[in-house]
């Protein structure tokens, strides 16, 4: 049951911070629930061996260490008792991140204004729910998508965005610029936020950000508490995944002089970014360092 969450996260089936979030949270419950041990201590490796193999998927997704960490964490000194925590834990983090999405679309919102155009990248959940709350307040809003090579998780976002009923328009990712002056607002979802504000999202996103910052267009990134970062508190980089090279091209093997290079995620400088809406509310990226310390309980410590 762990290996095949843990599969269906590598091969991206499920995909999106987020997603991956709640759905390592469920697989842990799940695994705990039917897991057949006699003492406190084999519950314990077992539990620390489920979360190995569901961190080891995706890389760059701090909301599955931050998931699994959450849900992992427990005080009981019996079995049973255990059991039970790490349960309530894994269903406090899905409930909690679902509300989460919401309370953000429900802040994002507030900076959309009537008729605004909102470029979007990739498919987000807290992205698409600040987008889509401003829709359902009443606002005229129009939405352009970029496909999202190479995985064209575009094409997610503008299905759901056709199902509730907003004008969308599609473009192919180097066409950001050429649009740029058509847009009021970017709208982009997180993988991580680090200490210091900066954005890690799909790749693509930081030229998207260059883009809006020389139009001088407001870049917001949509993100829960539990995607940003605490190793990077440390200094720790953050890891950027590299997926295989079919993604990018079928038939790379007949190729003799190629190397198809297909970074998953890049880095936007928190210079780029104009706010960072989370579900304890709108903050500009330099109060990153805050919710780190206050909604996720680390410090830096001597
Ligand atoms: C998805 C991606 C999304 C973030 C946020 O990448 O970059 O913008 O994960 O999504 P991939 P959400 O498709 O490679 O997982 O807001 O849904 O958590």
């Amino acid at each position: 049951m762990i290996e095949d969450t843990a599969e269906k996260i590598r091969s991206m089936e499920i995909r999106g911070a987020g997603l991956i979030a709640r759905a390592a949270a469920a697989a842990l419950r799940d695994f705990v629930l039917t897991l057949d041990v006699s003492s406190l201590d084999e519950f314990d490796s077992a539990l620390k061996k489920a979360a190995d193999t569901l961190l080891r998927t995706r890389p760059t997704a701090v909301s599955l260490s931050n998931a699994v960490r959450m849900v992992a964490r427990y005080r009981s000194e019996d079995l049973e008792s255990a059991r039970r925590e790490v349960v309530a834990n894994a269903e406090r983090f899905i409930e909690s991140s679902l509300k989460a999405v919401e309370r953000i679309g429900e802040i994002g919102s507030r900076r959309v204004r009537d008729g605004d155009v909102i470029l979007t990248h990739c498919n987000s959940s807290a992205a698409l729910a600040v987008i889509e709350r401003a829709h359902r307040d009443g606002k005229r809003i129009e939405v352009i998508a970029t496909e999202s090579r190479p995985r064209y998780q575009g094409h997610l976002t503008i299905k759901r965005l056709d199902e509730v009923g907003i004008p969308t328009e599609l473009i192919v990712d180097s066409a950001v610029r050429s649009v740029i002056e058509d847009v009021d607002l970017v709208v982009v979802g997180a993988d991580v936020v680090t200490a210091n504000g900066s954005l890690v999202n799909k790749i693509g996103t930081s030229q998207i950000a260059l883009c809006a910052h020389e139009a001088r267009k407001p870049f917001m990134a949509a993100a829960e508490t539990y995607k940003f970062s605490p190793d990077t508190l440390m200094g720790e980089l953050v890891e950027i995944e590299e997926r295989g090279p079919e993604e990018v091209l079928d038939d790379y093997m007949r190729y003799k002089h190629l190397r198809v290079r297909n970074p998953a995620f890049d880095v936007t400088p928190h210079q780029y970014i104009d706010v960072i809406c989370t579900e304890v509310g709108a903050i500009p990226p330099e109060m990153s360092y805050i919710i780190i310390k206050e909604w996720l309980g680390w410090e830096i410590r001597a």
